[in-house]
């Protein structure tokens, strides 16, 4: 498949996806949800590639969905087609994902950054789920996953007023992990998730499937899953290059097996 709304670069094991409609602000129209999640389930699906990042341009990530695709929709038009239903395989990934946030990130564009495992973001970042003020609410996850990362007194606030969070803001409420200077925010986010990708990937993935079930189980059901897991990596060769790296102080030479 090519790509005319994504851009996509392998640096080592990282796998860089630039959001890339500039005069649309990225906004997110059907065309860029197919691209984007294509590049994202071959990366997965990749033994080559240990971490995602998402990023934007400096100006947006994302400023929403497509209004003007949207726009004259019907209700069949939109529940008949299980309209960005797609969306769903984001939040399914199993590699490690980071999203890198500058300038707007509002609706859709607020909601694929939650969507990812963490936001860094600049100082110039904007965060919004403005949807109310088109006469509609957020549709990819952003009533729930906002009311999960910053509370529902916050993501109330945001969703019945369309209020702008700036990124100062943003990290305070837990919404983003580091905020950054514009400039370096790229690079400093590819460095991440170089780290990330050269540690051991059943042990992230581990990691990943974990963490994310705090969302959807009870704390003892969630404590004893993680039980399991650990115990299951010690079925893999970098669980033993771990340990045999530390007893023999020496850095480990992962094989992500
Ligand atoms: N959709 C389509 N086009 C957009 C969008 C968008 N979301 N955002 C910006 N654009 C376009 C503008 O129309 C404009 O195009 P043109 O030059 O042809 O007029 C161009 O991008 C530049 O935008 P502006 O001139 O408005 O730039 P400003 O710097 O003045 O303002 C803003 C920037 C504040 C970001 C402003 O563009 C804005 O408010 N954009 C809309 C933000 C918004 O409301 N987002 C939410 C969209 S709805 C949504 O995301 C729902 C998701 C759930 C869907 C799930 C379905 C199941």
């Amino acid at each position: 498949m090519t790509y005319e709304t994504i851009l996509t670069e392998q640096k080592g094991r990282v796998l860089l996806i630039t959001l890339n409609r500039p005069k649309a602000l990225n906004a997110l129209n059907t065309q860029l949800s197919h691209e984007l999640i294509d590049a994202l389930t071959k990366a997965d699906d990749d033994d080559g590639v240990g971490c995602i990042v998402i990023t934007g341009s400096q100006k947006a990530f994302a400023a929403g969905a497509d209004i003007k695709e949207m726009q004259n929709q019907s209700y069949m038009d939109m529940h008949g087609t299980d309209f960005f239903g797609q969306w769903d395989k984001v939040a399914t990934l199993r590699k490690p994902t980071i999203a890198a946030v500058s300038g707007y990130a509002l609706g859709g564009g607020c909601e694929l950054a939650m969507m990812c495992d963490f936001i860094l973001c600049s100082d110039s970042a904007r965060f919004g789920q403005p949807e109310i003020k088109l006469g509609v609410m957020p549709g990819m996850g952003g009533s729930q996953r906002l009311t999960r990362l910053i509370g529902q007194a916050k993501a109330m606030e945001m969703c019945f007023t369309g209020r702008m969070m700036d990124a100062e803001e943003a990290e305070r409420a837990g919404l983003v992990s580091r905020v950054i200077p514009a400039d370096d925010l790229l690079d400093e986010a590819l460095k991440t998730a170089d780290t990330i990708a050269n540690m051991a990937l059943p042990a992230l993935m581990s990691i990943r499937d974990a963490i994310r079930r705090t969302q959807e189980m009870p704390l003892t059901e969630g404590v004893r899953f993680e039980r399991r897991v650990f115990h299951a990596l010690f079925a893999t060769d970098d669980q033993k290059e771990g340990m045999a790296a530390f007893v023999e102080k020496r850095e480990p030479q992962f094989t992500h097996k």
